[in-house]
């Protein structure tokens, strides 16, 4: 058996990850921009101003992401872009880039599921305190409001920000990411507050000044853990470690971010962890925040592990060594596809859909001049059996997107790692389809029915 009828089949990417042409067209610096610039912050001193040169390409990219069969592409669209001073004026030539790119993916049979804020913040923007800056809401809405105006007559998928787990969480709290900071627990708090204040803004100009009707998502990433076996205690362990504010790590997490946009409210047990460092919230900002989405749009690499301890309590479980790992040392955790839709479907009651999902290796060109990668395959395989599996079981998800069309700027790692159904030499620009691309084009034509064999497990 498929998958339902109107399944989204897609790929992804982001803006500053494929993009290039930092300084053509009137973009103005992003915050990624600066800090691959500095010197250590990424992996041999990669930066994106070449990327995938996507700016230049669009035929051709748009030709391989439709030559897949693919019925939808997740694509970033870049704020520096588009409004080079952050707020106020729009920049003509930005926003055509984005029309010239729309129009080739609808004439191509492809619907663009557009992502306002996959973290390339202007630079300019930052030099305001960025996030933490009051105002910040009300620049992500004139920013927002100028994209619908120009693009909502053909775009109807919209997602606000793109995990903001990771760009708040790496790039103010860790200082790994753009833009680098290693802020206060209670700042990081008070900018996040911002943000989701912002996605809430942003939601709201879409509802009103969109010229077709819109469907609204988030794309958040988590702390996922999957249960060590079906037994009802080890599931509702691993259901409620899911739903839990850590206090290590406590940035990556679910519902500190997803219950005020979704529940209207932040959750009890992050209020007490944090208690004077959480922000003032009033209800209006609460209100403002709590908008109706109509899907939940979520990242899922991989999960940890979780059982019931002898106490009843949950409890970690290790996998042992020489467990199967991607090449970020993710371990490849199938059944995320499984656990996650089902716990976040019964959590925020909104249709599913899988906005990333992928594996990160170092491929090559082989000796054969063709680039294989069967762990790729493999990993594919084995997840989107289990997202089968969740459809079988009553879960309501409605599309698949995987990351990414092709290998790109990989944040902080920089072109070490590449995700891509499309390898790229970065050297000549010229794009080689992987064998992966070949297999997921007949998952797409078979509507995955190709994917009912069930997996040997892994060990
Ligand atoms: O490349 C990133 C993407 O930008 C956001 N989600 C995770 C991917 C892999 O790390």
């Amino acid at each position: 058996m498929g998958m339902p009828d109107g399944f989204v089949w897609g790929v992804a990417s982001a803006s500053y990850q494929v993009e290039g042409a930092a300084a053509e067209g009137g973009r103005s610096p992003s915050v990624w921009d600066e800090f691959s610039r500095t010197p250590g912050k990424v992996f041999e001193g990669h930066t994106g101003d070449v990327a995938c040169g996507s700016y230049h390409r669009i035929d051709e990219d748009v030709g391989l992401i439709a030559g897949l069969g693919a019925t939808g592409y997740r694509l970033s669209i870049a704020w520096p872009r588009v409004m080079p001073d952050g707020t106020g004026a729009f920049n003509e030539e930005g926003l055509s880039y984005y029309d010239r790119l729309i129009d080739a993916l609808l004439a191509r049979g492809v619907d663009p599921w557009v992502t306002l804020y996959h973290w390339d913040m202007p630079a300019c923007l930052q030099h305001r305190d960025g996030w933490l800056n009051p105002e910040s809401p009300k620049w992500f809405a004139e920013y927002t409001a100028a994209v619908v105006d120009r693009l909502s007559d053909r775009i109807t998928h919209w997602f606000t920000l793109n995990e903001p787990q990771i760009f708040l969480g790496l790039g103010l709290n860790e200082g790994t990411h753009a833009p680098g900071l290693k802020l206060t627990r209670k700042q990081v708090l008070l900018a996040t507050h911002h943000a989701l204040l912002a996605h809430g803004h942003s939601a709201q100009v879409i509802r009103a000044r969109a010229k077709k009707p819109s469907q609204i998502g988030c794309a958040p990433v988590g702390n996922l853990k999957s249960p060590a076996s079906d037994a009802p205690a080890d599931v509702e362990a691993a259901r409620a470690e899911t739903f839990r504010v850590p206090e290590k790590g406590w940035t990556f997490n679910y519902t500190w971010y997803c219950d005020p946009m979704l529940r209207g409210h932040y959750p009890e047990d992050g209020l007490r962890l944090f208690g004077d460092d959480a922000p003032e919230a009033s209800e209006e900002d609460m209100r403002t925040i709590h908008q109706p989405m109509d899907f939940f749009g979520v990242n899922i690499y991989s999960s940890d592990l979780v059982d019931a301890g002898p106490d009843g309590q949950p409890r970690t479980v290790q996998r042992g060594p020489g467990y199967p790992m991607t090449m970020f040392r993710w371990p490849v955790q199938p059944d995320a596809l499984y656990w996650g839709p089902r716990f976040l479907q019964e959590r925020y009651k909104l249709p599913v859909v899988i906005t990333e999902n992928g594996l990160a290796s170092m491929d090559w060109v082989h000796a054969d001049g063709k680039i294989h990668d069967p762990g790729r395959i493999d990993f594919l395989t084995r997840y989107l059996h289990q997202l089968r599996r969740a459809i079988d079981d009553g879960v309501d998800v409605r599309g698949y997107f995987q990351w990414s069309i092709m290998d790109n700027f990989e944040w902080a790692e920089g072109y070490a790692l590449r995700f891509g159904l499309v390898y790229m030499d970065y050297q000549t620009g010229e794009r080689i389809p992987k064998d992966s691309y070949h297999w997921y084009r007949s998952v797409i034509a078979s509507n995955g029915r190709d994917l009912a064999q069930t997996p040997a497990p892994l060990r």
